[in-house]
């Protein structure tokens, strides 16, 4: 290892022990180690030696966040939205497994100082997976994610802080990348004319889940909003879902946002970043097992526009996605981690590869949208 490396592992290493303090964690500091997650937050894994009492001892262990503080700009709400969903979440359902994020002294659920907004909840022992085409798997983070949105679903969505504005608003979206196209700060969208061209093509298509809730025939849910398999816990060996992770952008939403965000990545048959648009397309096996599972646990609660609304917000959160790294790769890759300047052009391209499969197979998969949708509602009436 690099003597800079090292010094660099202290540093942090010390980082880490002093949020740990803030956040009082009894027992000594002794490892930490970065899980590589998520494209926007840096997240560590710490871990404590806690001795019991009788002469042995074991290793407990936290999670550390620091936020991104570019794309969260106010950080504090979205703890402040945490808080009340963990809050609802443990009290509607106390045996189950939850995060819980640690106070410090003066009772807030983060710190913040010269080195940025920290926050520490518990480790939950269990397995992700960033891809999987087992049914069973992707049967029960549809059962997570549907049952996640149901738990919330007579929460008042208005209470919460929209910690991102118009996060999964496409219209919004589609005019950013037309402002950035215009100002084109780093002369790099010429690079991405093609992409530019298809994303324009089918605009409409990919605004209809936004238009239809402009036009008020969608109703605003408490949702996640970041439905990314990845962000499901599950039991090792059982592989039972046990809870669900990353709750920054839990704030009020539409079903399909959760719907459509889940399906293009986990039903991608291949990884977000995959440079190979050819190996790109809509796995509809993995479609149809989320699509079990999400529909067996809100086919109950949800109105007709939503059912039909889903399987199109497959297609529309692709194309937002699109817009969303085609900005930030005009922009300079502000937003995104990224391993280099081309990352976010390889991702929009991946995104829109998928896309175009997705329209080539739209009808397949509303079809099975609509079974399942009529199968779970007849179930719950006949138990009713
Ligand atoms: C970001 O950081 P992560 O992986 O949880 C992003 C999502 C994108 C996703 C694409 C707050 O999520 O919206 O779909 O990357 N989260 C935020 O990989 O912007
Ligand atoms: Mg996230």
């Amino acid at each position: 290892m690099q003597e800079s490396q090292k010094t660099e592992d202290r540093e942090t290493a010390r980082l880490l022990q002093r949020i740990g303090q803030a956040f009082r964690i009894p027992g000594p500091f002794f490892s930490y180690e970065e899980i590589k997650m998520g494209n926007v937050n840096r997240t560590y894994k710490v871990n404590y030696v806690v001795e019991d009492g009788a002469g042995s001892a074991h290793l407990k262990s936290y999670l550390v966040q620091r936020i991104n503080t570019y794309a969260f700009r106010t950080p504090e709400q979205l703890m402040s939205n945490i808080e009340k969903v963990t809050e609802t979440l443990r009290q509607k359902a106390p045996g189950d497994v939850y995060l819980h994020f640690h106070h410090t002294a003066d009772r807030k659920n983060y710190i913040v100082d010269e080195t940025g907004f920290w926050r520490l909840c518990n480790y939950i022992p269990s397995v992700t997976f960033n891809s999987c085409s087992d049914p069973r798997v992707v049967r029960n983070a549809g059962k997570a994610f549907g049952h996640f949105q149901t738990m919330l679903s007579d929460y008042d969505a208005s209470s919460l802080f929209c910690t991102i504005p118009d996060f999964h608003d496409t219209r919004v979206r589609y005019d950013t990348l037309d402002r950035d196209i215009e100002a084109d700060p780093l002369g790099r969208a010429k690079d991405a004319a093609r992409e530019i061209d298809y994303l324009m093509s089918v605009r409409d298509l990919a605004c209809r889940l936004t238009d239809l809730f402009r036009q008020g025939k969608l109703p605003l849910r408490v949702t996640h909003n970041d439905t990314k398999i990845n962000n499901v816990l599950f039991e090792e060996g059982t592989c039972r879902p046990l809870t669900v992770i990353d709750l920054d952008t839990v704030m009020p939403g539409l079903a399909g946002h959760d719907f459509g965000d889940a399906i293009r990545f986990a039903a991608n048959a291949v990884e977000e970043d995959c440079p190979d648009e050819d190996r790109v397309s809509l796995d509809l096996n993995v479609f149809w097992a989320f699509t079990e599972g999400f529909l067996s646990e809100t086919a109950c609660s949800l109105t007709k526009n939503e059912v039909d609304s889903l399987a199109v917000s497959s297609f529309c959160l692709a194309c937002e996605l699109a817009t969303r790294f085609l900005d930030d790769y005009i922009l300079g890759d502000k937003y995104f981690k990224t391993s280099g300047p081309g990352h976010n052009l390889v991702r929009a391209r991946c995104q829109i590869a998928l896309a175009k499969d997705m329209l080539r197979k739209m009808d397949a998969m509303d079809a099975l949208v609509q079974r399942y949708a009529r199968k779970f509602a007849d179930r719950d009436k006949a138990d009713k």
